[in-house]
């Protein structure tokens, strides 16, 4: 099983799509481990943003990011990482492929309603910046696991 930190940007909260972003990833079997709401400070998202420090559209990114509430999403699945990638789409969301949540609800480069971690290392590292309280994660099991999966077969269990 493998965790990704997902963020619903301030475009996707203010546009009122956190439901039905949200309700995509529940469908797809994706279990939600963390959830939370706020206006984050700047500096927390210079520290995610970290890797795009040089590039010229940082101080934007980070205004943006922390112009008002974005939801910090954890979620878990098999290869959840690169199930959600594909699931987001590219990053600038005219390009995007429909069925995609950027390609179906965004038309912009900046404002593309959500991030998604990339990578294994990375999901690592954004799991401990925002969801730092290990208590703030859930460990749980979904009654519709075995509905979700072949747990023999694809979880080892
Ligand atoms: P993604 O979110 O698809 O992984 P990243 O991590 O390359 O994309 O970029 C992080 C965010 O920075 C993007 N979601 C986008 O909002 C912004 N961004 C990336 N590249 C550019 C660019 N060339 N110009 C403006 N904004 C950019």
């Amino acid at each position: 099983m493998e965790r990704s930190l997902v963020l619903l940007k301030p475009d996707a909260v203010q546009r009122g799509l956190v439901g039905t972003i949200l309700a995509r990833f529940e469908a797809k079997g994706l279990k939600l481990v963390g959830m939370k709401m706020r206006t984050f400070p700047a500096s927390l998202l210079e520290q995610h943003y970290e890797v795009h420090k040089a590039r010229p559209f940082f101080k934007g990114l980070v205004e943006f990011m922390s112009s008002g509430p974005v939801v910090a999403l954890a979620l878990e699945g098999k290869d959840a990482i690169a199930v959600i990638r594909s699931m987001v789409g590219k990053t600038n969301s005219r390009e995007a492929a429909p069925g995609t949540i950027r390609g179906d609800l965004g038309m912009s480069f900046s404002n593309n309603l959500v991030h998604a971690s990339d990578g294994a290392d990375t999901a690592k590292f954004e799991l401990g910046l925002w969801f730092a309280d290990q208590a703030e994660l859930s460990n749980w099991t979904p009654v519709s696991e075995p509905w979700v999966y072949n747990v023999a077969e694809e979880l080892g269990r």
